[in-house]
């Protein structure tokens, strides 16, 4: 399952977003040498999903489903004992959601600044890593030969300049450096979205909702604007009054699907659909993998059966607009196990037990 790791500096609303993914309020919210992080999971719908439904009727039907996980807040002074006890971890997940604050009515160039000043704490880890890497890579080359003529002892000083100099690692390496960065899982090179989380008089006023919003984007990263405390309050309500409120606090359109939306995006994974007579699911896998990857996601006996694949993308059946048309037109693709799956393609293995 894809995980997220919610980080970001102490106090903004990070165990409040945990919540309003996941339905619960996590348990744990101190850093301590016990620490383990409260995990729930979120599901993660998409509009494609919602009319491949319409059509299919399936009485199940899965979202994609992905791990969360509430850290507290830290920062590179925090002791590293306590570091050491959630860094390793957070490393593995495959999307930051970074929470910054904006509770009062407050300007953007602030929620800038703690954006920034979080990011810096971010280099600051990353270049403890790629020091440490270089100096045992250094280590290892003793004798054999010159390090000035080694290409990942140049790639590795390269790395440590950029992190030094505060250049983001993303903008400045090839997609095939950063490849071959992956075994130390830097943090800066993480797919990140930021959160930034504001009050409802803030988020009511659109123009500066707008303004933070395209500030922290350019300046920083991808960011969505939400106002975490409102939104979970509205959470508990009904449908009806939740509609109700929300006109009263002057917000239009529903806070949580676009989050997940932004969500989705910003885990740069492909989705594909599977289906049954049973039930219609979403799976994910990275970008570039193969049928017989996707065959693996869903159970290790797709994969060690594989026969074939027929694909159609989930476009075209929406556009047929039903089983019995996307049949009759031959839309369906038969595909080998090398067949590089494309985000929004429906696959159905065909396996030998
Ligand atoms: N007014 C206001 N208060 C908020 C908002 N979001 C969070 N808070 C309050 O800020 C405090 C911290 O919220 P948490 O969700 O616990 O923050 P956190 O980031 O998990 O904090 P640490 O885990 O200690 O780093 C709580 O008292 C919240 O009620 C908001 O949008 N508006
Ligand atoms: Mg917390």
């Amino acid at each position: 399952m894809l995980g997220i790791a919610i980080v970001g500096p102490e106090g903004t609303g990070k165990s409040l977003l945990f919540e309003l993914l996941t339905g619960t309020a996590p348990q744990e919210r101190t850093l301590s040498d016990t620490f383990t992080p409260p995990v729930g999971t979120v599901s993660l719908p998409d509009s494609r999903l919602e009319s491949l439904q319409q059509i299919l009727k399936r009485p199940k039907y899965v979202p994609l489903a992905v791990e969360v996980k509430d850290y507290p807040g830290f920062t590179s002074g925090t002791p590293s004992r306590l570091l050491n006890r959630i860094l390793p971890e957070i490393k593995q997940a495959d999307l930051l959601l970074m929470v910054v604050q904006g509770f009062s009515v407050a300007e953007a160039e602030r929620v800038l600044k703690a954006t920034r000043a979080f990011g810096d704490e971010l280099l600051i880890l990353d270049l403890a890593i790629a020091e440490n890497a270089l100096k045992k890579h250094q280590q290892r080359l003793r004798g054999t030969k010159k390090p000035e003529q080694d290409a990942r002892y140049k790639l590795l000083s390269r790395v440590a300049e950029l992190l030094e100099a505060s250049k983001l690692l993303h903008n400045e390496l090839t997609t095939d450096e950063k490849k071959q960065l992956r075994d130390l899982a830097l943090l800066t090179l993480k797919n990140q979205l930021i959160v930034i989380n504001v009050d409802e008089e803030v988020y009511a006023k659109e123009e500066l909702r707008e303004g933070i919003s395209a500030l922290i984007s350019e300046e920083v990263g991808t960011s969505h604007i939400i106002p975490v405390k409102l939104a979970v309050e509205f959470a508990e309500l009904g449908d009806e009054e939740r509609d109700e409120f929300r006109q009263l606090y002057g917000i239009n359109e529903p806070l949580v699907p676009p989050l997940k939306r932004s969500i989705l995006k910003a885990l740069d994974h492909i989705v594909f659909y599977t289906f049954n007579e049973k039930e219609l699911r979403a799976w994910s896998i990275p970008a570039g993998a193969t049928a017989l990857d996707a065959a693996g996601a869903i159970h290790s006996d797709l994969a060690q059966g594989f026969i074939r694949a027929d694909v159609i993308p989930a476009e075209e059946f929406i556009s047929a607009g039903s089983e019995k048309v996307a049949r009759e037109e031959k839309r369906w693709r038969t595909e080998g196990r090398d067949y590089t799956v494309q985000d929004g393609d429906i696959i159905l293995v065909k396996f030998n037990r």
